[in-house]
């Protein structure tokens, strides 16, 4: 199935991790966004919303990255590994489910508003939402007391963690101190050994490294 994907790209990087997850093999289609590659007519009627990741999967295209992880899964995952990835149960999917949001509308959301303003329109560094990161860095930090292992707890490994895992990937990339968060250090280092895919990802994420150069922060 075709991936368009840039490396750079933390929801890129989660869709990556979740296929290696499941197996499943990517036909990357490299899109630079800088070239304005996802803004040409062939590809927004592939996906009108023109982001990555965009996956096609025998004319079946789809954008967010948390809806593709979960087609991923739901669609190609072998039972027992679907089920951890994806709890079949209620309560625990709905865990499952709320740490994906979290991750998408309060920690990658905080973590955009207050670094892009500054590589993209030259913004000057906002506190109050260098603050917020701090505040959702908390939250997290408290899904993980306790010694829990994984962001939606448990005894393995779930979606939450990978999409989780590329965004702080991405923090450490833009050098964002987070080491001040115990748990949330200790998981991501566990991390790097536990989700298939994490050296593609962390190898990939460096392709956004020059975009925070760009920043002192
Ligand atoms: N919530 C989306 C975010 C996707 C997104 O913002 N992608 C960026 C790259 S990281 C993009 O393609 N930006 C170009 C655009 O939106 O025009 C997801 O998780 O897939």
């Amino acid at each position: 199935m075709d991936f368009y994907y840039l490396p750079g790209s933390a929801p890129c990087r989660a869709v990556q991790m979740t296929a290696a997850a499941v197996g499943v093999e990517l036909n990357l289609k490299l899109t630079n966004l800088m070239a304005g590659e996802h803004m040409k007519p062939e590809f927004l009627k592939l996906n009108p919303q023109h982001c990555v990741p965009t996956l096609v999967d025998d004319g079946f295209a789809l954008c967010e990255s948390r809806a593709i992880m979960c087609y991923l899964v739901e669609k190609y995952g072998k039972p027992i590994e679907a089920d951890r990835l994806l709890p079949s149960d209620p309560q625990r999917r709905a865990i499952v489910n709320q740490r994906l949001y979290f991750d998408m509308g309060t920690l990658y959301q905080r973590f955009g508003d207050y670094y892009y303003p500054q590589i993209f329109e030259g913004a000057a560094a906002s506190e109050a939402n260098y603050a917020k990161i701090g505040e959702a860095l908390t939250f997290l930090d408290t899904f993980l007391e306790g010694d829990a292992k994984f962001v939606a707890g448990g005894d393995s490994f779930s979606l939450a963690d990978i999409s989780v895992y590329a965004t702080l990937t991405t923090f450490e990339v833009a050098g964002h101190d987070f080491s001040a968060y115990g748990n949330v250090l200790r998981w991501y280092k566990s991390m790097a050994g536990t989700i298939p895919g994490a050296d593609m990802n962390r190898s990939w994420a460096e392709a956004a490294r020059p975009f925070f150069d760009r920043i002192k922060h």
